[in-house]
Order: C-alpha cells, then structure tokens, then sequence
C-alpha cells in the first residue's frame, strides 16, 4: 500500500501548526508574447519521514477532517501575500494575477467571501487578479447555491476559473448559467493536439467559447512548442505546462521574472 495514502488527520495538523506547506507556482504565460502573466499556486507538503506527499493525496483527507477549511485559508492570504510583492517589484500594464485553487467545501464556506475581502483590503491587490479556480463538480452538486457564491465573489470584482473544464458533465449545460470568466483547458486536450485524435478538436471548441465577451481560455499541462503554436492559433491567451516551467517555489519565480526584465531592457 502506498504509504502516502496512510496520512493521518494528526500528522496534516501538526503540519500545518508546524508551516511545513509550502506553496509553489506556476507561470501562466500570454501565449502573444510568451510573457508571465500570472500563477497557479499549487500546494506542496514536504513531510519529514515520508518526503513529498502530493496534494493529490493530503487535500481529500483535508477535505475529509474538515482541516481544508485552515488550510485553504493559509493558502489564499500565503498567495495573495506572494502577488502582492510580485506586482510591486514588477508593475505591468496589465497586472500580474494570481490564480488559487478553492475546493469545494471552501467553497460553501461562508467566511470565503470574508477571507476574500480580508486579502484584498490587507494587500491592496486590484480584485480582478485574484482568481478563484472552482471545479465543475462543485457547480453540479449545489447549482443555485453555487451560483449565488459566485455572483457574491464576482461582485466584488474577484474572477473565477473553471479548472479541468471539459472533463465533467456540467460544461456546456451550466456554463451560461455560471458567472465564470476563465476557463482552464483539461490537459488530457491539450496532450491530444497534434495526434489526430478528436480529443484535440475539443481544444478548439473550448477556445471558441472563451471568445464570449469577458471569457478566457487558459490552456494546462502544455508541454510541447506545436502545442504551443497550435493554441496559439485558435486564439488561446494564456497557457502553463512544463514547456514553460512546472510548478516552483517563489524564489525561482523571482528569477524567472528578472530574467524577463533583462530581456526586456
Ligand atoms: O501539482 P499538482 O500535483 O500540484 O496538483 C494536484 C492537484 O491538487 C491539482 O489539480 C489541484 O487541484 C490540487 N491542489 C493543489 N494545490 C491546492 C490548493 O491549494 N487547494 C486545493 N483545494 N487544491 C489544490
Ligand atoms: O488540477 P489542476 O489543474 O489544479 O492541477 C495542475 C496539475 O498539473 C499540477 O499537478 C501540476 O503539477 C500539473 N502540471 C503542470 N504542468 C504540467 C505539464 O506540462 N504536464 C503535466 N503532465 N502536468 C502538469
Ligand atoms: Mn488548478
């Protein structure tokens, strides 16, 4: 048995009373100019006897106990926190932003909207580059519920992204229902272009969705320049993958932006 998937409740609180998570991120790069223009951030736990345990494993059992509540919220102020320096250090034209995964008992969470307006006002970040990534099971399992969150978030100006979009049942059924304004490309789309295969078209669809006034389409798990160029192509905006860079801590996204100013100047 993988000894990962024996993580106890106990150990994930000692973590988090201990700052043993980290947060690493991702560059999503404009794919006009293959500049950065913003971050998936992407949690990662480095446990002392076990090494990396993946969030695949440790955010079910968080959701399970109830601890994703605690740890949900250190991950928004932890990046929201992390943003904010980015933008300081290197101000844009169009703002960098930062996207963060919020599972869907957080969700359903009343204090989000408050933590949403604590991080703000506490960082001064423009709303509009916090980005909320939602899954589409959320929207499917409490639909009028779930759509009265996201207009709240969207009212105070906060996007909201569709991760995996393609890969549940609800997209095109839901998705003029939604107040969404980004949809995230499923990677097992993105891995079929150039294959021939009919998962690649869907690629195509979903950029022409994103073509909906205030919609974007952000492709994931890009990893080869065809890829690249495709999506490029069919007018895909903003793409990450390993082409790019996988996820990585934060100092090594300072680097990556300074070397961007070098090339720039
Ligand atoms: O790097 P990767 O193995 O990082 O991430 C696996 C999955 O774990 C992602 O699909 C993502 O949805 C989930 N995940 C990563 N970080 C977070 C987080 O901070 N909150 C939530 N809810 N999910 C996360
Ligand atoms: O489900 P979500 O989209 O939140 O998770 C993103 C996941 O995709 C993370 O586990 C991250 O490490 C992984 N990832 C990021 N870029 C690539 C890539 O180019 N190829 C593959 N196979 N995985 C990637
Ligand atoms: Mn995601």
């Amino acid at each position: 048995m993988n000894r990962a998937a024996q993580v106890t409740e106990d150990e994930l609180r000692v973590a988090l009373i201990e700052g043993r998570f980290q947060l690493h991120y991702q560059p999503i790069v404009s794919l006009g100019d293959r500049r950065i223009a913003g971050f998936e951030a992407l949690m990662r736990w480095d446990h002392p006897l076990r090494g990396r345990v993946p969030p695949d494993v440790f955010i079910p059992i968080a959701e399970q106990t109830g601890l994703i509540a605690a740890l949900g919220r250190w991950a928004v102020r932890t990046a929201s926190a992390q943003l904010a320096q980015w933008q300081r250090r290197h101000p844009r034209r169009r703002p960098l932003f930062m996207s963060v995964n919020v599972s869907p008992q957080q969700f359903r969470d009343d204090d989000l909207l408050d933590l949403v307006r604590e991080v703000l006002m506490e960082h001064r970040i423009p709303p509009a580059t916090l980005v909320l990534e939602i899954t589409e099971g959320l929207m499917m399992q409490d639909p009028a519920q779930c759509r009265a969150v996201m207009q709240q978030i969207r009212n105070l100006d906060v996007r909201l992204s569709i991760d995996d979009f393609g890969t549940g049942y609800s997209s095109l059924a839901y998705l003029h229902e939604f107040p969404a304004d980004t949809l995230k490309i499923d990677r097992t789309f993105v891995s079929a272009i150039g294959t021939g295969e009919r998962r690649a078209a869907i690629v195509q669809v979903i950029t022409t969705l994103a073509t909906i006034p205030n919609m974007k389409a952000v492709a994931e798990g890009v990893e080869t320049e065809e890829q690249a160029e495709y999506l490029n192509d069919v007018w895909c905006r903003f793409a990450q993958g390993y082409l790019f860079s996988p996820p990585v801590p934060a100092d090594r996204i300072d680097a990556l932006l300074a070397d961007e100013l070098a090339v720039a100047a």
